[in-house]
């Protein structure tokens, strides 16, 4: 199979995210981000270790750009730095800052490669978490202002934006479980986050209505299947919590204008969200977007009781360190995450690519036509290097094959799927994890900064006819880039 088997259109790429990839956190008048701040936490990060150097793609970004010729891609997703554009979060662009994301974006129109460019990807400024962060709904306002910078500054060059990456995420462990920055533990109040981030979104998309006309803009969700341990009334009832919470609390609202009360009230949030959304509000997060961004990884099966009744999910990075921190799903914690005899990835993560279609599925009820993107997909697991220094990953490769296979199948069921970005370009800093699980299609040799595509990376670009499928005609053979 190769990409001729996909419909003439069909977007083929890559993603990262800012500081996951992009080190040089002092240059360039940047400001600390909360990441930066919960980085240098005890016991926060697996290994210990920061986003300072992570890449070095800042220095490094053309042999990059050259890297993606190579694999064949016609897009490539990445994130911009809050703190690079907007250091502390108010104000005036950082031209230095905003200069970094043009040249990169130049570099990426000289090879043909369209760039989709995040917003946020989880780097607030620090100096906004420092007045209270998502909790505020005035942090929504700030990065509406961030979005018109951004936009004002690249929106002759990049037509592609997503608002958000995974809001869940950052409401959910940043405010609830505190597994991500700011690491903080909040409970149920979390929630309100995750409104403010929804307001953000909407009140940015406005933004980029208004300032780019043309171009073309969504968010970007993780989504789950959610299924019950058993067919018992209990374990329904938890499928229904964890589906609100992953699911639901985002895509109601996004693409139907409310929120769902069963969730409100799971998290003792309803009076809260009674007073302080307004219909304004809700306007704004359901306005039209382009497409949905879908970020898929794994199906959750989850029962009734204890947590440790079950075998334990290490979706939140529950090692060791952490795991006595609180839940990431408020209200639900008497609900357990149930492993099933699936294989797992080296996150713990259950490998089911056919919920990949279940929840292309869940978007496509609530929005039909809507057009759809895997904005995120791939795996983590342990590389070893040759000694020829060639990296094979014969896990990575068949994961990344069988997704791309149940995108063939979602488009065969009528979905309107329209690409597919794999997770991700380059091995990078992975969160609470630090740089202890890889993800790229290209390894990265943290001492020296090598980049070496692995044999997933060959694999994706036989498959998309990239140059790197065919070795002699390489740019990164031939010493180019
Ligand atoms: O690395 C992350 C990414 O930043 C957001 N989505 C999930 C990936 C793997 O955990």
């Amino acid at each position: 199979m190769d990409r001729t088997a996909f419909p003439p259109g069909f977007v083929w790429g890559t993603a990262t995210a800012s500081y996951q990839i992009e080190g040089a956190t002092a240059e360039g008048g940047r400001l600390p981000s909360i990441w930066d701040a919960f980085s240098r936490r005890p016991g926060a990060i697996a290994d210990g270790s920061t986003g300072d150097v992570a890449d070095d793609h800042f220095h490094r970004f053309r042999e990059d750009v050259a890297l993606m010729a190579d694999l064949g891609l016609d897009a490539y997703r990445f994130s911009l730095a809050w703190p690079r554009i907007q250091p502390d979060g108010r104000g005036g662009v950082n031209r230095a800052g905003l200069d970094f994301y043009r040249r990169l974006v130049d570099a990426l129109h000289e090879h043909g490669i369209t760039p989709w460019a995040t917003l946020y990807h989880w780097d607030l400024p620090q100096a906004l978490e420092d007045e209270g962060g998502w909790l505020e709904r005035d942090t929504a306002s700030r990065f509406a202002e961030y979005a018109a910078l951004a936009v004002d500054g690249l929106g002759d060059v990049v037509s592609h934006w997503i608002t958000l990456n995974e809001p869940w995420c950052s409401a959910f462990l940043g405010y609830a479980s505190g597994h991500h920055a700011p690491g903080r533990q909040e409970g149920s109040r979390s929630a309100r986050a995750a409104h403010h981030l929804l307001l953000a979104h909407g009140l940015g998309l406005d933004e980029i209505r208004r300032r780019s006309p043309a171009a073309t803009a969504g968010i970007t969700l993780n989504l789950y299947s959610v299924h019950a341990a058993s067919g018992s009334a209990e374990d329904a009832d938890a499928a229904r919590r964890i589906d609100g919470l992953s699911n639901r609390l985002f895509l109601d609202p996004v693409l139907t204008g409310a929120y769902p009360e069963d969730v409100l009230d799971d998290l003792g949030e309803t009076a809260w969200f009674a007073d302080n959304v307004s219909g304004r509000d809700l306007a704004a997060i359901s306005a039209p977007i382009d497409f949905l961004g879908v970020n898929f990884y794994s199906r959750h099966t989850v029962a009734a009781g204890a947590p440790a009744d079950h075998a334990p999910t290490t979706d939140a990075a529950g090692f060791e360190a952490r795991q006595a921190a609180p839940s990431a799903y408020p209200g639900s914690e008497s609900v357990a995450f149930v492993g099933t005899d699936a294989p797992r990835t080296q996150m713990g993560w259950e490998i089911h690519p056919d919920a990949l279609v279940d929840v292309l599925e869940m978007a496509a009820e609530r929005a039909p036509g809507l057009p759809l993107y895997i904005t995120e997909n791939g795996s983590a697991y342990e590389d070893v290097v040759a000694s020829d220094g060639s990296v094979d990953d014969p896990e990575r490769t068949e994961y990344l094959r069988l997704h791309v296979d149940a995108c063939g199948e979602a488009i065969r069921r009528g979905l309107p799927l329209r690409g597919y970005f794999a997770w991700s370009l380059i091995d990078n800093f992975e969160w609470a994890w630090g740089y202890t699980r890889r993800f790229g299609i290209v390894h990265v040799d943290y001492e020296t900064l090598q980049r070496t595509p692995k044999q997933s990376g060959r694999w994706f670009a036989r498959f998309l006819g990239g140059p790197l499928g065919r070795p002699a005609e390489s740019a990164l053979a031939s010493g180019r880039g």
